[in-house]
Protein backbone atom coordinates (compact mmCIF):
# COMPACT_ATOMS: atom_id res chain seq x y z
CA UNK A 1 0.00 0.00 0.00
CA UNK A 2 1.76 3.23 -1.46
CA UNK A 3 1.67 5.72 1.95
CA UNK A 4 0.83 9.34 0.63
CA UNK A 5 0.93 12.67 1.92
CA UNK A 6 -0.95 15.22 0.64
CA UNK A 7 0.40 19.17 0.72
CA UNK A 8 -2.74 21.50 0.00
CA UNK A 9 -5.86 20.12 0.59
CA UNK A 10 -8.02 23.01 -0.53
CA UNK A 11 -11.12 22.50 -3.25
CA UNK A 12 -8.62 19.98 -5.48
CA UNK A 13 -6.49 18.82 -2.55
CA UNK A 14 -9.13 17.73 -1.20
CA UNK A 15 -11.25 16.25 -4.08
CA UNK A 16 -7.50 14.50 -4.35
CA UNK A 17 -7.83 13.18 -0.70
CA UNK A 18 -11.42 12.02 -1.19
CA UNK A 19 -9.94 10.03 -4.35
CA UNK A 20 -6.75 8.67 -3.12
CA UNK A 21 -9.07 7.54 0.41
CA UNK A 22 -12.14 6.07 -1.50
CA UNK A 23 -11.70 5.47 -5.12
CA UNK A 24 -8.37 4.31 -5.73
CA UNK A 25 -6.46 1.05 -4.95
CA UNK A 26 -3.25 0.70 -3.52
CA UNK A 27 -2.75 3.98 -2.20
CA UNK A 28 -4.03 5.57 1.37
CA UNK A 29 -3.14 8.67 2.46
CA UNK A 30 -1.45 8.89 6.08
CA UNK A 31 -0.75 12.55 6.20
CA UNK A 32 -1.84 16.01 5.09
CA UNK A 33 -0.13 19.80 5.53
CA UNK A 34 -2.71 22.60 4.69
CA UNK A 35 -1.52 26.37 5.76
CA UNK A 36 -5.74 26.46 6.80
CA UNK A 37 -5.17 24.36 10.06
CA UNK A 38 -8.76 24.24 11.01
CA UNK A 39 -10.06 22.90 7.37
CA UNK A 40 -7.31 20.58 6.82
CA UNK A 41 -8.26 19.02 10.37
CA UNK A 42 -12.13 19.14 9.26
CA UNK A 43 -11.31 17.26 5.88
CA UNK A 44 -9.33 14.32 7.77
CA UNK A 45 -11.93 13.64 11.21
CA UNK A 46 -13.67 10.79 9.51
CA UNK A 47 -10.47 9.50 8.16
CA UNK A 48 -9.13 7.61 11.62
CA UNK A 49 -5.09 7.42 10.90
CA UNK A 50 -4.14 10.44 8.84
CA UNK A 51 -2.09 12.87 10.49
CA UNK A 52 -2.37 16.95 10.04
CA UNK A 53 1.64 17.65 9.86
CA UNK A 54 2.14 21.90 9.85
CA UNK A 55 5.05 22.12 8.52
CA UNK A 56 5.20 21.08 4.62
CA UNK A 57 8.96 20.04 4.87
CA UNK A 58 7.92 18.08 7.94
CA UNK A 59 5.41 16.08 5.98
CA UNK A 60 7.75 15.18 3.23
CA UNK A 61 10.68 13.95 5.32
CA UNK A 62 8.14 11.92 7.36
CA UNK A 63 8.91 8.02 7.86
CA UNK A 64 5.37 7.05 6.75
CA UNK A 65 4.69 9.05 3.77
CA UNK A 66 6.39 7.09 0.30
CA UNK A 67 4.78 9.73 -1.96
CA UNK A 68 4.10 13.47 -2.28
CA UNK A 69 0.93 14.62 -3.78
CA UNK A 70 1.45 18.84 -3.85
CA UNK A 71 -1.14 20.65 -4.37
CA UNK A 72 -0.42 23.86 -2.45
CA UNK A 73 -0.32 27.47 -3.81
CA UNK A 74 1.78 27.42 -7.46
CA UNK A 75 4.71 29.16 -6.20
CA UNK A 76 5.26 26.47 -3.64
CA UNK A 77 5.64 23.78 -6.12
CA UNK A 78 9.55 24.46 -6.68
CA UNK A 79 10.16 24.13 -3.29
CA UNK A 80 8.54 20.97 -2.37
CA UNK A 81 9.24 18.93 -5.30
CA UNK A 82 12.97 19.48 -4.92
CA UNK A 83 12.68 18.59 -1.12
CA UNK A 84 10.82 15.58 -2.26
CA UNK A 85 13.47 14.74 -5.14
CA UNK A 86 16.36 15.07 -2.65
CA UNK A 87 14.27 12.28 -0.57
CA UNK A 88 14.17 10.49 -3.84
CA UNK A 89 10.11 9.83 -2.73
CA UNK A 90 7.54 9.75 -5.92
CA UNK A 91 5.89 12.62 -6.71
CA UNK A 92 2.43 14.26 -8.01
CA UNK A 93 2.85 18.00 -8.68
CA UNK A 94 -0.46 19.53 -9.75
CA UNK A 95 0.86 21.86 -12.64
CA UNK A 96 2.62 24.62 -13.10
CA UNK A 97 5.75 22.49 -12.01
CA UNK A 98 7.03 26.39 -10.96
CA UNK A 99 5.99 29.92 -11.20
CA UNK A 100 8.67 30.05 -13.75
CA UNK A 101 10.83 28.40 -16.38
CA UNK A 102 14.15 29.01 -14.84
CA UNK A 103 12.60 27.49 -11.97
CA UNK A 104 11.13 24.57 -13.71
CA UNK A 105 14.26 23.93 -14.72
CA UNK A 106 15.84 23.86 -11.68
CA UNK A 107 13.54 20.63 -11.07
CA UNK A 108 14.11 18.96 -14.14
CA UNK A 109 18.07 19.31 -13.43
CA UNK A 110 17.48 17.99 -10.08
CA UNK A 111 15.12 14.82 -11.43
CA UNK A 112 17.97 14.27 -14.03
CA UNK A 113 20.57 14.00 -11.33
CA UNK A 114 18.76 11.96 -9.55
CA UNK A 115 19.07 9.62 -12.04
CA UNK A 116 15.25 8.30 -11.87
CA UNK A 117 12.25 9.95 -12.96
CA UNK A 118 9.80 11.04 -9.78
CA UNK A 119 7.76 13.71 -11.08
CA UNK A 120 4.05 12.84 -12.92
CA UNK A 121 2.49 16.67 -13.67
CA UNK A 122 -1.09 17.10 -12.97
CA UNK A 123 -2.05 17.49 -16.62
CA UNK A 124 -5.38 15.68 -16.19
CA UNK A 125 -6.61 16.10 -19.83
CA UNK A 126 -4.21 14.04 -20.83
CA UNK A 127 -6.20 11.08 -19.21
CA UNK A 128 -9.71 12.40 -20.49
CA UNK A 129 -11.54 10.29 -22.65
CA UNK A 130 -12.82 12.77 -25.16
CA UNK A 131 -9.33 14.10 -25.52
CA UNK A 132 -7.80 10.60 -26.02
CA UNK A 133 -10.16 9.95 -28.62
CA UNK A 134 -9.19 13.48 -30.79
CA UNK A 135 -5.76 12.51 -30.24
CA UNK A 136 -6.16 9.35 -31.84
CA UNK A 137 -7.86 10.40 -34.90
CA UNK A 138 -5.35 13.84 -35.84
CA UNK A 139 -2.35 11.11 -35.05
CA UNK A 140 -3.47 8.22 -37.23
CA UNK A 141 -2.95 11.08 -40.27
CA UNK A 142 -6.48 9.91 -41.65
CA UNK A 143 -7.26 13.63 -41.90
CA UNK A 144 -4.25 14.52 -43.50
CA UNK A 145 -1.43 17.12 -41.70
CA UNK A 146 -3.33 19.13 -38.92
CA UNK A 147 -2.74 23.03 -40.17
CA UNK A 148 -4.92 24.91 -36.88
CA UNK A 149 -6.22 24.40 -34.02
CA UNK A 150 -9.05 26.63 -32.35
CA UNK A 151 -9.53 25.80 -28.66
CA UNK A 152 -11.89 27.56 -25.84
CA UNK A 153 -11.44 27.49 -22.26
CA UNK A 154 -13.91 29.16 -20.15
CA UNK A 155 -15.00 29.35 -16.51
CA UNK A 156 -18.43 30.28 -14.77
CA UNK A 157 -16.69 32.75 -12.40
CA UNK A 158 -12.99 32.89 -11.94
CA UNK A 159 -11.70 31.80 -8.36
CA UNK A 160 -10.75 34.97 -6.16
CA UNK A 161 -7.20 35.89 -6.48
CA UNK A 162 -6.71 36.11 -10.56
CA UNK A 163 -4.86 38.08 -12.77
CA UNK A 164 -3.35 38.21 -16.27
CA UNK A 165 -0.51 36.00 -15.17
CA UNK A 166 -2.83 33.08 -13.55
CA UNK A 167 -4.87 33.45 -16.95
CA UNK A 168 -1.76 32.29 -18.47
CA UNK A 169 0.01 30.29 -16.16
CA UNK A 170 -3.06 28.99 -14.01
CA UNK A 171 -5.66 28.20 -17.47
CA UNK A 172 -3.83 28.47 -20.50
CA UNK A 173 -0.88 26.11 -19.43
CA UNK A 174 -3.78 23.55 -20.15
CA UNK A 175 -4.46 24.78 -23.65
CA UNK A 176 -0.53 24.99 -24.03
CA UNK A 177 0.24 21.08 -23.10
CA UNK A 178 -2.62 19.93 -24.30
CA UNK A 179 -2.14 20.79 -27.59
CA UNK A 180 0.95 19.87 -27.40
CA UNK A 181 0.95 16.80 -26.36
CA UNK A 182 -2.28 16.32 -28.81
CA UNK A 183 -0.29 17.34 -32.17
CA UNK A 184 2.94 15.69 -30.78
CA UNK A 185 5.07 19.23 -31.49
CA UNK A 186 6.42 22.13 -29.10
CA UNK A 187 5.91 25.98 -29.60
CA UNK A 188 8.02 28.28 -31.45
CA UNK A 189 6.30 31.32 -31.02
CA UNK A 190 3.65 32.87 -28.76
CA UNK A 191 1.47 36.01 -28.45
CA UNK A 192 -1.31 36.85 -26.03
CA UNK A 193 -4.28 39.54 -27.69
CA UNK A 194 -6.38 41.45 -25.10
CA UNK A 195 -10.02 42.13 -26.44
CA UNK A 196 -13.06 43.83 -25.20
CA UNK A 197 -13.05 43.38 -21.46
CA UNK A 198 -16.27 41.79 -20.20
CA UNK A 199 -18.22 44.12 -17.33
CA UNK A 200 -17.54 40.59 -15.46
CA UNK A 201 -13.90 40.93 -14.72
CA UNK A 202 -14.15 42.93 -11.36
CA UNK A 203 -10.34 42.67 -11.04
CA UNK A 204 -8.09 45.99 -12.75
CA UNK A 205 -5.47 43.55 -13.41
CA UNK A 206 -7.26 40.72 -15.56
CA UNK A 207 -8.26 41.36 -18.86
CA UNK A 208 -11.22 38.82 -19.92
CA UNK A 209 -11.24 37.27 -22.38
CA UNK A 210 -7.96 36.85 -23.58
CA UNK A 211 -6.42 35.09 -27.18
CA UNK A 212 -3.61 33.35 -26.83
CA UNK A 213 -1.92 32.34 -30.01
CA UNK A 214 0.71 29.36 -30.64
CA UNK A 215 3.29 28.29 -33.42
CA UNK A 216 4.24 25.14 -33.16
CA UNK A 217 7.89 24.15 -34.89
CA UNK A 218 6.20 22.67 -37.91
CA UNK A 219 4.34 26.46 -38.36
CA UNK A 220 1.21 25.31 -37.15
CA UNK A 221 -1.12 27.84 -35.53
CA UNK A 222 -3.20 27.39 -32.33
CA UNK A 223 -5.74 29.92 -31.36
CA UNK A 224 -6.83 29.73 -27.52
CA UNK A 225 -9.73 32.36 -25.90
CA UNK A 226 -9.27 32.05 -22.40
CA UNK A 227 -12.77 33.36 -20.55
CA UNK A 228 -12.51 33.25 -16.87
CA UNK A 229 -15.89 35.27 -16.29
CA UNK A 230 -18.09 33.93 -19.06
CA UNK A 231 -20.85 33.25 -16.73
CA UNK A 232 -22.84 30.42 -18.35
CA UNK A 233 -20.73 27.26 -17.41
CA UNK A 234 -17.29 25.77 -17.62
CA UNK A 235 -17.01 25.09 -21.16
CA UNK A 236 -13.57 23.46 -23.13
CA UNK A 237 -13.64 23.24 -26.66
CA UNK A 238 -11.11 22.12 -29.52
CA UNK A 239 -11.60 22.14 -33.37
CA UNK A 240 -8.64 21.06 -34.83
CA UNK A 241 -8.11 21.84 -38.87
CA UNK A 242 -6.62 19.32 -41.14
CA UNK A 243 -5.63 18.91 -44.73
CA UNK A 244 -8.76 16.32 -45.31
CA UNK A 245 -11.36 17.57 -42.57
CA UNK A 246 -12.04 18.65 -38.84
CA UNK A 247 -12.09 17.07 -35.93
CA UNK A 248 -13.91 18.49 -32.98
CA UNK A 249 -13.40 17.66 -29.60
CA UNK A 250 -17.11 15.35 -28.28
CA UNK A 251 -18.95 17.13 -25.42
CA UNK A 252 -19.48 15.29 -22.35
CA UNK A 253 -22.38 13.29 -22.29
CA UNK A 254 -25.02 15.32 -20.70
CA UNK A 255 -29.13 14.27 -21.18
CA UNK A 256 -30.80 15.68 -23.60
CA UNK A 257 -34.01 17.02 -22.74
CA UNK A 258 -36.90 17.70 -24.97
CA UNK A 259 -40.08 19.86 -24.49
CA UNK A 260 -42.07 22.03 -26.03
CA UNK A 261 -40.09 23.73 -28.87
CA UNK A 262 -37.04 23.46 -27.09
CA UNK A 263 -34.46 20.57 -27.06
CA UNK A 264 -31.98 21.69 -24.73
CA UNK A 265 -28.39 20.09 -22.65
CA UNK A 266 -27.46 20.64 -19.57
CA UNK A 267 -24.68 22.11 -18.52
CA UNK A 268 -21.95 22.67 -15.62
CA UNK A 269 -19.87 25.04 -13.51
CA UNK A 270 -18.11 22.79 -11.90
CA UNK A 271 -14.44 22.04 -13.62
CA UNK A 272 -13.41 19.11 -11.04
CA UNK A 273 -16.69 17.78 -12.07
CA UNK A 274 -16.01 17.93 -15.85
CA UNK A 275 -12.78 15.97 -15.62
CA UNK A 276 -13.77 13.80 -12.61
CA UNK A 277 -12.92 10.69 -15.21
CA UNK A 278 -9.75 11.77 -15.85
CA UNK A 279 -8.54 12.25 -12.57
CA UNK A 280 -9.46 9.32 -11.48
CA UNK A 281 -7.28 7.74 -14.41
CA UNK A 282 -4.22 10.08 -14.07
CA UNK A 283 -4.13 9.23 -9.55
CA UNK A 284 -4.55 5.38 -10.55
CA UNK A 285 -2.32 5.16 -13.35
CA UNK A 286 0.37 7.11 -10.84
CA UNK A 287 -0.55 4.46 -7.69
CA UNK A 288 0.28 2.22 -10.08
CA UNK A 289 3.56 3.28 -12.06
CA UNK A 290 5.09 3.92 -7.81
CA UNK A 291 3.91 0.34 -7.43
CA UNK A 292 6.03 -1.17 -9.93
CA UNK A 293 8.52 1.39 -8.72
CA UNK A 294 8.59 3.60 -12.15
CA UNK A 295 6.53 6.10 -13.81
CA UNK A 296 3.53 6.37 -15.83
CA UNK A 297 4.58 7.40 -19.88
CA UNK A 298 1.07 8.16 -20.36
CA UNK A 299 1.43 11.34 -18.40
CA UNK A 300 3.52 14.46 -18.70
CA UNK A 301 6.73 14.78 -16.84
CA UNK A 302 8.42 17.41 -15.37
CA UNK A 303 10.63 17.67 -18.80
CA UNK A 304 6.61 18.66 -19.88
CA UNK A 305 5.96 20.65 -17.16
CA UNK A 306 9.57 22.74 -18.30
CA UNK A 307 7.98 22.92 -21.64
CA UNK A 308 4.65 24.68 -20.62
CA UNK A 309 6.34 27.06 -18.36
CA UNK A 310 8.90 28.42 -20.89
CA UNK A 311 5.69 28.54 -23.60
CA UNK A 312 3.77 30.60 -20.45
CA UNK A 313 6.82 32.96 -19.84
CA UNK A 314 6.40 33.68 -23.13
CA UNK A 315 2.94 34.67 -23.11
CA UNK A 316 4.06 36.36 -20.00
CA UNK A 317 6.25 38.63 -22.21
CA UNK A 318 3.76 39.06 -24.86
CA UNK A 319 1.05 40.66 -22.74
CA UNK A 320 3.40 43.05 -21.68
CA UNK A 321 4.98 43.43 -24.98
CA UNK A 322 1.85 42.93 -27.34
CA UNK A 323 4.38 41.39 -29.90
CA UNK A 324 5.04 38.23 -31.02
CA UNK A 325 7.49 36.48 -28.56
CA UNK A 326 9.78 33.55 -29.46
CA UNK A 327 9.46 30.48 -27.44
CA UNK A 328 12.79 29.24 -26.75
CA UNK A 329 12.42 25.18 -26.19
CA UNK A 330 15.50 23.00 -26.41
CA UNK A 331 15.36 19.36 -27.65
CA UNK A 332 13.88 16.37 -24.96
CA UNK A 333 16.93 15.05 -23.13
CA UNK A 334 16.98 11.18 -23.72
CA UNK A 335 15.90 11.00 -20.11
CA UNK A 336 12.30 12.15 -20.82
CA UNK A 337 12.38 10.12 -23.86
CA UNK A 338 10.06 7.21 -23.95
C1 LIG B 1 -7.64 26.05 -12.46
O1 LIG B 1 -6.39 26.10 -11.81
C2 LIG B 1 -7.71 24.82 -13.30
O2 LIG B 1 -6.82 24.02 -13.37
C3 LIG B 1 -8.95 24.71 -14.08
O3 LIG B 1 -8.95 23.54 -14.88
C4 LIG B 1 -9.08 25.92 -14.97
O4 LIG B 1 -10.28 25.83 -15.70
C5 LIG B 1 -9.06 27.19 -14.16
O5 LIG B 1 -9.13 28.30 -15.02
C6 LIG B 1 -7.79 27.27 -13.33
O6 LIG B 1 -7.87 28.40 -12.50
Amino acid sequence: MLKVGIIGVGAMGTQHFLRLMNKISGATVTAVSDVNEAHAKEVIVPYAGVRFIADPIALINDADVDAIVIVSADKTHEEFCLEALRLKKFIFCEKPLSASAEGARKVVDAEMAGGKRLIQLGFNRRFDPAYQELKELVVSGSLGEPLVAHCAHRNANYPAPFDDVVAVTGTAIHEIDTMSWLVGDYFTKAQVIFPKCTKYSKNENLHDPQIVLLTTSSGMVITCEIWVNCQYAYDIRCEVLCEDGTATLPRHARVNVCTKNSNTFGMTSDGLGFFEESYNVEFQAWVDACAHDSYCAAAASAWDGYCAAVTTDSCLKSQKSGAIEAVPLTDRPAFYCG
